[in-house]
């Protein structure tokens, strides 16, 4: 793999992104207690080298915040917020942070700046990013939050949140009330939630805004708008702004950090940065063009306006993320930690998923190349330079089934057709759920998922592939009564997960 050293962008003395002003160190920290992480940056360093800071990478960065994105991670560092960058057009984000201050201590100081770490096969670049100007714990300081969404200055509030962030029921879309944390919020506590954050934001404020999801939620602008709105009535709180909630498909496989990344990051900058995220050379981001209060120009650093994102993001979730989720399951089993491992002894099936189960359910857009977008895909997924995780593609799959594969099944069995692959895709999560371990033994596979102690408690005395495969289809959240009532959906299920049990992951992919 060569490392280009000329691919950094904006290095030391060279502004990049053509932003408004420069704004001190000041304009970053924002509240909830902000500690460096390894003692700082740049100063005596004992013969480390520096950490990445304005002082150490004078460019130019946004003097106003105008966006404030809920749910700093990786995936928003290596996708939106590098097309804020490209925009160019001087929107600075606020980053705040939910569930772990982590981000927010190794931010901070770093003056919000961080690098974006592209691999491909054989390549490798980097560049620094610098349009978040302020970032906030939430935790720390939920009411700060509140003030955020609420000042008049802001005029995008996006999220990335994760599924599971929305506390929703992903079989119906509707918030879940009885959540403790929701009900909580809606009592009226200083909101801890997500969903609680943005109400009352939203109260608080006149001006218009736009609240923006960047998650993989199945119409998510309409979904979450839905949210609120469910939020809003259990709180008996009135929201007197203007606000749009446009549906957005985004796509950008972003691996989590491993120390080993920081260490290339620090090979390639020079400086010593610990907020960098590794991502592939591929991006995407469809946008329903509805903004409230204006919007950095995206559309110049390659996003797609459109009237219709739902064709976009039925492809992507259907074909990418139901793809994903099988090669999870399956390839975890089967023993393999890397996506790009499992790709090659498990590609037929994926293929046939895409091709025999997906396909006939899409609306493809017009002049849309799909034969090529899955042949993609199948590229994307076999990236040998991206360290994506089975286990952690395989994280809360009770929040992703339903939009990944069980629209699939429902549309395939609306049709009369039999959803073969997507059954299987399917038997793969119920055999990660029940076996606990991968086939023929080994370190347990991790069950993280926010109803794993039911997941867990629903299986524990069971010894046959049948009753696995009824109890876990009665879970109403994931399922609905449709599928478990379905004899062709549980009688493809059962029999999947009967082979899976008796001859492994592998030999059933392998052999259909
Ligand atoms: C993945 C997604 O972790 C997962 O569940 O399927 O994060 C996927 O990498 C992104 O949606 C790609 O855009």
């Amino acid at each position: 793999m060569a490392a280009r050293r000329g691919d950094v962008s904006g290095g030391p003395g060279r502004g990049a992104g053509g932003a408004a002003g420069a704004a001190g160190a000041g304009g970053v920290g924002g509240v909830g207690g902000v500690g460096g992480v390894d003692g700082g940056a740049s100063g005596d360093t004992g013969g480390a080298p520096a950490r990445l800071s304005l002082a150490t990478w004078p460019r130019q960065v946004p003097s106003d915040i105008r966006v404030v994105h809920l749910g700093i991670g990786a995936f928003h560092r290596a996708h939106q917020a590098v097309y804020t960058e490209d925009a160019g057009d001087g929107w600075g984000v606020c980053g705040v942070s939910q569930r772990s201050g982590d981000v927010v201590d190794r931010l901070a100081p770093q003056d919000g700046l961080y690098s974006v770490l592209v691999r491909g096969p054989g390549e490798e670049s980097a560049r620094v990013i610098g349009v978040v100007r302020r970032l906030m714990f939430a935790a720390a300081d939920p009411g700060a939050v509140v003030d955020a969404i609420a000042d008049p200055a802001v005029r995008v509030v996006s999220l990335t949140v994760t599924e599971k962030g929305y506390r929703h029921d992903p079989a119906t879309g509707r918030l879940r009330l009885t959540d403790p944390e929701i009900a909580r919020d809606i009592a009226g506590r200083p909101p801890r939630t997500v969903i609680g954050q943005i109400v009352r934001g939203l109260a608080a404020r006149r001006a218009p805004v736009t609240v923006l999801c960047c998650d993989n939620l199945p119409a998510n602008g309409t979904t979450v708008r839905g949210l609120v709105d469910d939020f809003a009535a259990a709180a008996g709180v009135r929201i007197g702004c203007d606000v749009t909630f446009p549906a957005t498909m985004v796509d950008r496989i972003t691996p989590a950090t491993t120390p080993a990344d920081l260490t290339a990051a620090e090979r390639l900058l020079g400086v010593r940065d610990l907020g960098a995220v590794v991502t592939e050379p591929f991006s995407q981001w469809v946008i329903e063009d509805t903004f409230a209060a204006g919007r950095p120009a995206w559309d110049k650093a390659g996003a797609i306006f459109t009237d219709d994102v739902a064709p976009y993001e039925s492809m992507k979730l259907r074909l990418l993320n139901g793809a994903h989720s099988m090669l999870a399951y399956l390839g975890a089993l089967a023993g393999f930690e890397l996506v790009a491992d499992a790709i090659g002894p498990l590609g037929g099936a994926i293929g046939r998923l895409m091709d025999e189960d997906v396909t006939p359910t899409l609306a493809v857009p017009r002049g849309f190349d799909l034969v090529a977008y899955k042949a993609s895909l199948l590229d994307r997924f076999a990236n040998p330079a991206l360290r994506h995780r089975t286990t952690q593609i395989a994280m809360d799959g009770s929040q992703k089934l339903p939009q990944r594969l069980l629209g699939t099944v429902r549309d395939r069995l609306a049709a009369g057709a039999e959803p073969r692959w997507a059954a299987l895709a399917v038997a793969a999560w119920m055999r990660y759920v029940w076996a606990g371990a991968p086939d023929g033994g080994g370190a347990p596979l991790p069950l993280d998922d926010p109803l794993r102690d039911r997941l867990r408690a629903s299986v524990a005395d069971l010894t046959d592939p049948g009753a696995v495969c009824a109890a876990l289809l009665a879970i109403p959240e994931i399922f609905g009564p449709d599928l478990r009532e379905s004899s062709v959906f549980s009688g493809l299920v059962a029999d999947w997960l009967a082979r899976l049990t008796r001859d492994g992951s592998l030999h059933t992919t392998i052999n259909p």
